[in-house]
């Protein structure tokens, strides 16, 4: 294990260079793209969460505003009523680091209380201008995805240069913005931000050239379950997208993904032990 391989943050300190970890999704949301991940009241939620954990989940994502493709905001209530109370019962009932995916300050902040330990933010903790003192004043880990435009306009004709060398400088400055601000680096995992404005050749090349984003340093976590890509390159829904969320989580693990955000937890726990196998000596 690298340095760069460890995330330390809020009673938090996992060495991601020892096998891949596996964050499990849950979405307590009634609009999210894969009508599966959906969970429309805390109870259903915080079974979700549990039976992930039992599948083998290293974290979970708990959030409460789909930003798929073309969605709208979800109010500030009804966001903090969706997912809080699924972070504090979550909280009591396991010791699985709890991340929430959101983008606004308060909703990280009453998460980070209710017994989350990491934020999940979109927009690179760049949407709501508290965000950054937010994560820094708690301690937190937090994740600074990529994102082209915003979900409701996000896939209107993206276009890049050179979309790997734009992803990464985004990255790069986001992560000095938040050092600035005080949150310390090993604190920090780095997401290319697949499917956020980005076309299917877009995506691909990222996770082909997903080595140049591990240049930067820090652990890269990956989110490719399901997603519309995949369903583009095989011509199927959500719900048939299983086998080719198995081919590029293994990909993203072979080019360097640390961690990998998936709804199918107990059948990518298995792609990931079988990746890890071939691309880290001892891994198994
Ligand atoms: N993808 C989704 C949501 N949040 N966060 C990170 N860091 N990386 C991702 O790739 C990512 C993410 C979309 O998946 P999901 O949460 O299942 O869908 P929805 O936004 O429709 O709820």
């Amino acid at each position: 294990m690298t340095g760069s391989d460890r995330l330390e943050a809020r009673g938090l300190r996992l060495d991601l260079g020892v096998r891949t970890f596996l964050m499990g999704v849950v979405n307590c949301t009634p609009d999210s793209f894969y009508e599966q991940s959906r969970y429309a009241d805390t109870g259903s939620a915080v079974d979700a969460g549990l039976r992930m954990v039992a599948e083998g989940a290293d974290l979970l994502d708990l959030g409460g505003e789909s930003t798929r493709p073309g969605s709208e905001p979800v109010p500030l209530d009804e966001e903090l009523r969706r997912v809080v109370p699924v972070v504090r019962e979550l909280a009591r009932q396991t010791s699985v680091p709890l991340s929430v995916d959101t983008t606004k300050a308060a909703v990280a902040r009453a998460a980070l209380e209710a017994g989350a330990r990491m934020v999940n933010d979109v927009s690179a903790l760049a949407l709501d201008p508290e965000m950054p003192s937010v994560v820094a004043e708690s301690g937190a880990a937090a994740v600074l995805m990529h994102m082209r435009g915003r979900p409701r306009d996000m896939q209107a004709d993206p276009r890049y240069r050179d979309v790997v060398a734009e992803v990464t400088g985004f990255l790069r400055d986001r992560m000095i913005a938040c050092e600035e601000a005080g949150i310390p680096r090993t604190a920090l995992l780095l997401d290319p931000g697949i499917g956020f404005g980005k076309t299917l050749a877009h995506n691909l090349e990222i996770l082909r050239r997903l080595g140049e984003l591990v240049s930067l340093g820090r652990p890269v976590l990956v989110g490719v379950s399901r997603k519309s890509f995949i369903g583009t390159i095989l011509g199927l829904p959500s719900e048939d997208r299983l086998e080719g969320t198995a081919a590029a989580v293994a990909a993203s693990i072979l080019n360097g993904a640390r961690v990998v955000r998936v709804h199918d937890v107990a059948a990518m726990a298995r792609v990931a032990r079988v990746a890890d196998a071939i691309a880290r000596a001892g891994a198994p």
